[in-house]
């Protein structure tokens, strides 16, 4: 099989050789809709013969098409055929499944003690969300189940009021996300400023990045209570360029201090950091085609 993980920044690709990854590799992801079909292209040539193509995306996806939900992402995915699409150039089945609900799968997989109700976050581009409950995936109609980033944030961004690409006001996107941060600091100090200098800024005692991190961590903790309040959950998992970077993970649970103990959830770093999309995903159609 041969396994992709489309994000809104980066496209990852490897072969998934008895529950395993070999020869990754990892290109930019393309801003519009010409360019990334040549780049798709470009992978299924250097990937030949998959026999099956497992697909972790960034979106909602019915399986056949996908849908960017953050329209500022991927504004010509809108009911995309996605999986027609694929299917021409590898010639071969074709399985889709959102990025995160793909890493969720990953890392329950990967956990010897699998917890009974897992929520898996990435803060990446945008932030998003996968759920195993009872033990079993859940994907909800249309494939929308679990997109905490599109759950309202009581918690605001610092730049203020903030709509998100969604449509919706003060989405948890606007404050948590890569693209959020980078969008508050370039706001607040007037100079150009990705994730990454967001986080520099943080390390160097910065007090405007230090805000910045901080306010995401306390946002990210409130939507982890408001998930349990309502699903019961054993375990959160952090993913996402964000998520992994040094600090993270450590200032969200610092926040989760401010919560009464029953909505502090344990919080981990991802096991299977950058590749729980990827690996998710190769398990996720293994497992399907032996329950078939
Ligand atoms: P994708 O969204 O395509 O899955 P990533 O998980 O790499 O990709 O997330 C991309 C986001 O993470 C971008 O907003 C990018 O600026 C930010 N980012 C990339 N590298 C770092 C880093 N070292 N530290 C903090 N943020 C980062
Ligand atoms: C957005 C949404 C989710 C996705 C999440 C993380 C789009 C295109 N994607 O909330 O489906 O899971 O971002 O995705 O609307 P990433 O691109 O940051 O990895
Ligand atoms: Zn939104």
């Amino acid at each position: 099989m041969v396994v992709l993980d489309i994000g809104g920044t980066k496209i990852a690709v490897a072969r998934w050789v008895k529950g395993a990854l070999r020869d990754r590799k990892q290109i930019v992801m393309p801003a519009g809709e010409g360019e990334w079909r040549s780049a798709i292209q470009s992978i299924a040539e250097a990937f030949p013969d998959a026999g099956r193509l497992g697909v972790a995306v960034t979106g909602s996806t019915d399986g056949h098409t996908i849908k960017a939900i953050n329209q500022n992402v991927i504004s010509y995915w809108n009911g995309y055929p996605l999986a027609p699409f694929l299917q021409e150039l590898w010639g071969c089945p074709v399985f889709l499944l959102n990025d995160a609900q793909a890493a969720a799968w990953g890392e329950f997989v990967a956990s010897g003690r699998r917890p009974k109700n897992l929520l898996f976050i990435t803060l990446s581009t945008g932030v998003g969300g996968g759920l195993v409950l009872n033990g079993g995936l859940f994907m909800g109609h249309l494939g929308l189940a679990g997109h905490v980033g599109h759950v309202s944030s009581s918690v605001k961004a610092l730049d203020g009021d903030s709509l998100c690409g969604c449509g919706r006001l003060n989405c948890l996107e606007t404050v948590a996300s890569g693209a959020a941060l980078s969008r508050q600091a370039t706001h607040i100090t007037g100079a150009n400023m990705d994730a990454a200098a967001v986080f520099a800024g943080f390390h160097a005692g910065d007090p405007t990045c230090l805000r910045i991190i901080s306010t995401a961590a306390l946002a990210v903790a409130h939507q982890i209570a408001d998930a349990h309040a309502t699903l019961g959950l054993e375990e959160v998992r952090i993913g996402g360029s964000v998520g992994l970077a040094a600090g993270m993970i450590e200032t969200i649970v610092a926040a989760q201090k401010s919560l009464p103990l029953l909505f502090q959830v344990p919080v981990r770093r991802a096991a299977l950091q950058a590749d729980a999309g990827l690996i998710g995903v190769g398990h996720w159609v293994d497992q399907m085609e032996t329950s078939l």
